[in-house]
């Protein structure tokens, strides 16, 4: 198991790290041949030209837990690390300009060291805020939100594959969600903060993430019409971020994902699936982890088969730490691994995903 303590690494300016590990996440990949036994869930999507990757951060209770993080420090399985809370608005700049970096260092410096791509988890999004953002004037909001994205963004400059810049604008209906940054500046937020993050950075990829976004319906559409509005506009958006939080038995088919992707990937933006879970009734059975398995690789395939998306982030490793039971009671074991950290048939699913 590596050692995590914290490597002062020179924070060289870094093309991007897919690149400069020689790999070609972010641009179309061609059906490359298939690697000779990819038996780990990275090293079959990396056989594909894409990645696999988790939520992972140091704020949580699992970075001392030396069996799960057995599991992330598993090249095989892991080759992508997305900050899950340590970048959110109210771990970075819980008080008004005063910013606080401690474990996204962390969790940066742990993938510079030992090789994965990190994404980073998210600069403007209405929930995980401070009350102070709340309060600030109209007149400032924009202000607030450059100077909050030119310092964040701007710390992990050359280090981070992509940003989740905007994360869940719209509402169930396809509405904009009324949060302060909409109720300031309209829509126009959006390209406010696309912009100060390229400012900030200019190699990482820039993304709107979202979820049940995965099927046709109104909030889909709300998004189709955003990433043509800003494309058309020549806003700096380079992909979008499919959640993919699913309930077994109601995941999209593989050509339902494959359509959705494409809305996008035909105006040139790459996509990702970027919090993939699959929640199961519990108690869970063999026959609903035998579901999950296809599920599991129903979707991956979906990401296969489109040349723009460039991997799959699951939302963690192992069903020991999970969000799910505490925000949909009844409901649990939606990951690869279960509680005592042994491989699910979703593991096997997402495996063949890749090798399909
Ligand atoms: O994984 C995150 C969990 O640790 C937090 O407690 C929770 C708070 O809302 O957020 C989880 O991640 C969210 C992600 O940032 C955005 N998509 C929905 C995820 C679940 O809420």
């Amino acid at each position: 198991m590596f050692a995590r303590t914290v490597t002062l690494i020179a924070l060289l300016p870094l093309v991007q790290l897919g690149q400069v590990q020689g790999k070609p996440y972010g641009r179309p990949v061609s059906t490359s041949p298939r690697a000779a036994d990819a038996t780990g869930m990275h090293t079959a999507a990396d056989a594909q030209g894409r990645y696999f990757g988790t939520f992972c951060d140091p704020a949580s209770t699992y970075w001392t837990d030396a069996g799960f993080m057995a599991l992330v420090d598993n090249k095989a399985d892991v080759g992508q690390l997305t900050v899950s809370n340590s970048l959110k608005w109210d771990s970075t700049e819980r008080s008004q300009n005063s910013f606080t970096y401690t474990n996204p260092d962390k969790l940066v410096a742990y993938a510079q060291e030992h090789g994965y791509l990190v994404r980073g988890h998210t600069l403007v999004w209405h929930n995980q805020l401070p009350s102070w953002v709340s309060s600030v004037a109209q007149s400032s909001v924009a202000s607030v939100i450059e100077n909050h994205i030119s310092n964040v963004a701007g710390r992990y400059a050359g280090q981070l594959y992509a940003w989740d810049v905007v994360n869940e604008p719209f509402n169930e209906d396809g509405s904009w969600r009324t949060d302060p940054f909409y109720n300031a500046l309209g829509d126009s937020y959006v390209t406010i903060a696309l912009n100060a993050a390229r400012a900030a950075d200019p190699t990482a990829k820039l993304y709107i993430n979202e979820y049940n976004v995965e099927t046709p319906g109104r909030k889909s559409s709300a998004l189709v019409a955003l990433a043509k509005s800003l494309v058309s506009a020549g806003a700096p958006l380079h992909g979008i971020g499919f959640q993919c939080h699913f309930v077994l038995g109601q995941s999209p088919s593989t050509a339902t994902l494959v359509s959705q992707f494409e809305q996008y990937t035909s105006l040139g933006l790459e996509v990702a699936i970027t919090e993939l879970d699959i929640r199961i009734q519990q108690p869970a059975s063999s026959a609903s982890l035998a579901q999950q398995q296809t599920e599991y690789q129903n979707v991956v395939a979906a990401c296969k088969a489109v040349d723009l998306c460039v991997g799959v982030t699951a939302a963690g490793m192992s069903d020991k730490y999970t969000w799910v039971p505490g925000t949909f009671p009844g409901y649990g074991s939606p990951l690869m691994f279960d509680e005592s950290f042994n491989k699910k048939p979703a593991y096997t699913g997402v495996v063949d995903g890749w090798d399909a």
